[in-house]
């Protein structure tokens, strides 16, 4: 598989009113210090950094209206780039921002004809609703938002909005989930890899039969990266650590799985929280990962297709 070039909007989401935890703010900023568009560049791909996101509306407390804001801006922002032609790379900011980074995506799409589905590699299911949260913050309750969920009146004010089909997401890497969601997300049959059986089976079956599911199609796969995904040990900087996270290598196959799959055209890269971290490692790690999502790689060969690697 050779080195697929990008044209890549990176675009700063800097949100935190959809936690409790301050300091996700700094996210982008963290993310642009380790390298990020550095790294992107001296891969080949053309980059352009379109500074940072600008909420549209009163963005102020940590209230629905403020969130809509930055869904509204963000929304705009990632459809219109991906109508450009370019692939956005969104760098957060709390994980609410995926209510603007998605909802994009599935506006390019009804127009591209290109089904959409989300990857979510998070230790969280974000399927919460104001209902069954047990903490209010609306960083937990994206997914349920954007499947049209009741709560979220005036998030999503276009009455002939299609609201995205639980059957397009796939939560990967889940290990902490609260018992109303946990109902949800069985109800409505989203797609989930959970922990244990990453652990009984790897990450490369689970992952290769979401890439084929979406590859059937040719459809589009947005990437939604939530910090707390990967184990704490490697990156503390997050507001809500769980142990048991998916260790380097895993996360590093995954990218390159991504990667390989050429099926990637939109990502989130959530709930950085620098005020957190040690000396940068987290921000420098989701630099690595990036990395190899956008062709890093070991060797210039193919991945090996089957379980044996083939020889040469
Ligand atoms: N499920 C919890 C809540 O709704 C935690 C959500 N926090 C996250 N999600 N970081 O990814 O409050
Ligand atoms: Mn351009
Ligand atoms: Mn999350
Ligand atoms: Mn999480």
């Amino acid at each position: 598989v050779g080195l697929r070039t990008h044209r890549i909007a990176v675009i700063g989401a800097p949100i935190e009113v959809g936690t409790s935890e301050l300091g996700a703010v700094m996210g982008p900023a963290a993310l642009r210090t380790a390298g990020l568009v550095r790294v992107l560049r001296d891969l080949g791909h053309a980059v352009e950094d379109l500074g940072d996101a600008v909420p549209d509306g009163p963005a102020e407390g940590r209230g629905l209206p403020a969130v809509a804001a930055w869904t509204r801006a963000l929304a705009r922002q990632v459809e219109a780039a991906l109508g450009d032609g370019h692939l956005p790379l969104v760098a957060g900011g709390d994980h609410s921002l995926s209510l603007g980074t998605v909802e994009g995506a599935m506006r390019h799409c009804a127009v591209s004809g290109r089904r959409l589905f989300v990857l979510w590699l998070d230790a969280h299911a974000d399927f919460n609703t104001p209902e069954t949260s047990p903490s209010g913050n609306l960083h937990g309750m994206p997914l349920a938002a954007l499947c049209g969920e009741p709560g979220f009146a005036d998030l999503f004010p276009d009455p002939g909005r299609v609201p995205l089909d639980p059957a397009q997401i796939h939560l990967f890497g889940l290990r902490s989930i609260d018992a109303g969601e946990r109902a949800l997300v069985g109800a409505r049959r989203v797609g989930v890899t959970d922990m244990r059986e990453i652990d009984e089976f790897g990450v490369v079956a689970p992952l290769r039969r979401i890439l084929e599911r979406v590859a059937a199609t040719d459809g589009h796969l947005h990437v939604s990266f939530d910090v707390d995904f990967l184990d704490p040990g490697i990156a503390p900087g997050v507001g809500t650590t769980v142990p048991g996270g998916a260790t380097f290598r895993e996360a590093h196959l995954i990218m390159e799985m991504l990667h390989d799959s050429g099926l990637v055209r939109s990502l989130d890269v959530v709930e950085l929280n620098p005020f957190l971290d040690e000396r940068g490692r987290s921000a420098r790690v989701l630099v690595e990962l990036v990395a190899s999502l956008f062709g890093r790689r070991i060797l210039d060969r193919p991945a090996p297709a089957a379980a044996v690697p083939s020889g040469s």
